[in-house]
């Protein structure tokens, strides 16, 4: 690209000038993609600036995601594919281009942002490259986020193919496998790789003789004589098919048949679930402060979990109940909610439960009141000694696997799994550093109100200690053609200051994983399946809908045969429904095709503890009142119960109406899989995952919460053409289910994350992954950096 860009300068020497001085007069230190590509129009409107077009210059402007500019230098941030950076600086009287340091680009930000001074010289710059150099590594897009099957195929090769004595190693680990003091797998008999060959052929031809169906207690002498325990199957057949997988692979390694066989070792009893803020409970808890999605996703995942494990158990012939624990905060002051109760067993599981644990103050008092998910970071060193204790106690061991969840739930995680020496995967939810435009680079505005220096440091740390990192879409870790992913934007980063982070991640890392969560199939199921419908809930619904306007509701809508428009979100500013509002309002034809319902947030501000949700219900009775929408618009001021939220999505559907998730972005969006599953065409953002849920057009629509006109007008059009013909209506509809059926579910998501966490724990056994040197990076980042951070909190 430097080279080319060279090149062309001579022949565009003018039309370049123009487009440089066109974006430096813009008198701002940090151009925006959407900047740059406005800009490149405005000048490439006429002669000479119009010579640029279908030139590299436009093809590096296509790139750019953004440029820091300070006369006469201005630099590019380029990608010129996803996950890939390049950073270019030109000189805006010479036109001289070079390529830059990741290092320099930062440093000009820094510069830009924060004035000069010498602290920039000695700046605590972070760089993981020299840990990953002998790190397996992706080359290929399309193999983001499938890094559990690229290890297993990488290293499996490694490890029969080498000297790194792969079936020794083998053998070592099958030995480990102990459930409650017994042993599983193999026993002491057999003391080396021939013996286990051995003694795999006699059992196989043993068991070939034996009733498909005999159990251990009719084989199990016999195959301990020869070095087996239980753990191979519950079955003869299954115990010799096991066998025959191992059979294949010391014969001749194959990863597919490999990752059967790791699949099956019974390696996963028990589970401990990290989610510390907000309000987690199963009742009563969605709408409370910082209490959305998450604990929707954790407590489905939970019972998906337990079903798996037990099922994979049972397969294999090993007689245990799964136990999972949910570690949460303990909150005296409860909200009426169950969030002051230490223990809570959770509904639709035979054992597992949540556990809570207090946050305490440095002088040891238990704290009161809800923190904000911005300020726990002071608390969680001591949540995570009190919470190893009751882990160990109340599942009775050490787990096999700890999921951390969110900013603080992953700290807590990588502490505790680094001092119990478990498997330990990360779940993001939603990175708060995308969100908010230039978080880190301004990290120190907000830094009274949302500590982003501990949560962003936090983040590096968990991300690069956790074994494995699961995320629910694609566009999480890397992204599309156009847009930065959630990961990605860890990639290179600075918070002037405090680090300048010159690698930090890595989205070619095999530990990511896409495992997306479902919709709980109890709950949301199509409109069309009447028998399991809920239909004594259709009185409340209608009241819901249509009662008088109350305490709790605003609005009355006067033409009630309507199809209905539906939303249901938190009333975060993010969530944007005031801005649906304001669309509908402003578009007469949406408004004669059909009503709006909004369920979120509180319709009486003063009821509201939350700050920017306070904003948002204000803002959104002067919307009502400015376009006097309230013969139109129902604004359902309170949280529904899940099984009437389920039967108000299939309500909505029955009147051939639609979902409207505005969101400015959202992370994932479990709304949208819902409503999909209900049968609901959904419109959803454009930014944030709902963009890979729904194809455009075929089973939903994307739509840019920017450009409110326009999402109003697809909807009005949309609504228009299934007026006329239903099938427009019926075939989305139908492609909707289908979408959520084959790809969103709780059953495929607990398979994959059981094998992940066999085949990332095998692979942690047997190589370090040069782990321990990381180790020691990130114990020092922790120590220098985030501990200092969160004293300073509570001083
Ligand atoms: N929800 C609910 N009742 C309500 C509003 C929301 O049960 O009145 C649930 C909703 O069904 C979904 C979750 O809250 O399961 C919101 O998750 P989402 O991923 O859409 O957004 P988040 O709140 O996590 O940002
Ligand atoms: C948090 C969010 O913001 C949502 O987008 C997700 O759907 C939810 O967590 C569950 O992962």
């Amino acid at each position: 690209m430097i080279e080319r860009l060279r090149a062309a300068v001579a022949e565009l020497r003018d039309a370049l000038y123009l487009l440089l001085r066109h974006y430096l007069a813009q008198d701002k230190p940090f151009l925006l993609r959407s900047d740059l590509a406005e800009g490149f129009d405005e000048v490439t409107a006429d002669e000479p600036g119009a010579r640029l077009r279908s030139t590299v210059a436009e093809e590096m402007i296509g790139m750019a995601q953004e440029a820091s500019l300070s006369g006469p230098w201005v630099y590019f941030a380029l990608r010129p594919r996803i996950g890939r950076w390049l950073y270019l600086r030109v000189h805006c009287e010479t036109l001289h281009f070079d390529e830059v340091p990741t290092e320099e680009y930062l440093v000009f930000k820094e510069r830009l942002a924060d004035g000069e001074s010498d602290e920039g010289a000695w700046s605590f710059e972070v760089d993981f490259r020299p840990f990953l150099r002998h790190y397996p590594r992706l080359r290929e897009v399309h193999s983001i986020g499938r890094g559990g099957e690229f290890l297993n195929r990488r290293l499996a090769g490694k490890l029969f193919s080498g000297t790194d004595g792969g079936p020794q190693q083998l053998f070592r680990f099958l030995s480990l496998h102990t459930c409650q003091g017994r042993q599983l797998m193999i026993n002491r008999r057999i003391t080396g790789v021939d013996e286990l060959s051995d003694a795999v052929r006699s059992a196989r031809d043993l068991l070939a003789s034996s009733p498909a169906e005999a159990e251990w207690d009719e084989v199990g002498e016999d195959l301990r004589a020869l070095g087996f325990e239980p753990g191979w199957g519950r079955t003869a057949k299954r115990m010799r098919d096991t066998l025959g997988l191992l059979q294949d692979i010391l014969e001749a390694p194959d990863p597919g048949i490999f990752e059967s066989l790791l699949a099956r070792i019974p390696m996963v009893f028990r589970i401990a679930i990290i989610s510390p803020h907000g309000y987690f409970g199963q009742d009563n808890v969605m709408g409370l402060p910082d209490t959305g999605g998450q604990v929707v996703y954790i407590l489905d995942q939970v019972r998906a979990l337990e079903l798996e494990m037990r099922q994979r158990l049972a397969d294999q012939g090993v007689d245990f109940e799964p136990e999972i624990a949910v570690v949460t905060r303990l909150i005296p002051e409860n909200r009426g909610t169950t969030s002051n109760q230490p223990v809570e067993p959770i509904t639709g599981t035979s054992n597992a439960r949540i556990i809570r644990v207090p946050f305490r103050t440095a002088s040891g008092e238990i704290v009161q009141h809800w923190i904000s998910r911005f300020a726990v970071w002071p608390y969680l060193e001591r949540f995570v000694l009190e919470a190893e204790k009751e882990i160990l106690a109340g599942l009775g061991g050490r787990p096999d696997l700890i999921i951390g969840n969110y900013s603080d739930g992953n700290l807590v995680g990588t502490l505790l799994a680094q001092r119990l020496g478990v498997t330990h995967c990360t779940i993001a939810h939603a990175l708060e550093k995308s969100k908010y435009l230039f978080s880190d680079l301004y990290w120190k505005h907000n830094e009274d109100s949302h500590h982003f220096s501990c949560q962003f440091v936090a983040d590096l740390i968990s991300m690069n200690a956790a074994d494995f990192i699961i995320s629910s879409t694609f566009q999480e870790v890397a992204g599309d053609g156009s847009g930065v992913g959630q990961y990605e934007s860890y990639t290179s980063f600075t918070m002037p200051g405090l680090l300048r982070v010159v690698h930090g991640l890595d989205v070619f890392d095999p530990r990511f994983n896409i495992v997306s969560p479902g919709v709980d199939p109890e709950t949301y199921f199509p409109y069309s399946e009447d028998e399991r419908r809920l239909h004594g809930l259709s009185g409340e619904i209608e009241e819901l809908l249509f009662g008088p306007d109350a305490d709790g509701t605003r609005g009355n809508l006067a033409a009630g045969d309507r199809p209905i428009i539906l939303s249901i979100a938190r009333m975060d500013r993010i969530k944007n429904l005031t801005g649906l509002v304001e669309w509908f309002g402003e578009n007469e034809r949406l408004r004669t095709l059909a009503n709006l319902v909004i369920v979120g947030g509180n319709v009486n501000p003063d009821e509201s503890s939350d700050e920017e949700e306070h904003a948002e219900i204000v803002r959104m009775h002067e919307l009502i009142d400015h376009y006097q929408l309230d013969g139109e618009v129902r604004w359902v001021g309170r949280l529904l119960e899940r099984s009437l939220a389920g039967e108000l999505y299939r309500w909505v559907a029955d009147h051939r109406g639609v979902f409207v998730q505005p969101a400015l972005f959202e992370a994932f969006g479990l709304t949208v899989i819902e409503a999909m599953a209900s049968g609901l065409p959904t419109f959803a953002t454009r930014y944030g995952g709902p963009a890979e849920i729904i194809e455009d057009g075929a089973s939903g629509f994307h739509i840019d919460p920017n450009r409110g006109e326009a999402a109003a007008d697809r909807i009005a059009s949309f609504l228009e053409s299934c007026a006329e013909d239903e099938r427009h209506w019926l075939d989305i509809s139908r492609a909707a289910v289908d979408r959520v059926e084959a790809r969103y579910t709780w059953k495929l998501y607990a398979s994959k994350l059981m094998t992940l966490s066999r085949v990332y724990g095998f692979w942690r056994y047997i190589t370090s992954l040069e782990r321990s040197e990381v180790t020691a990076y990130l114990q020092a980042l922790y120590n220098l950096r985030l501990r200092p951070l969160t004293r300073a909190m509570e001083e």
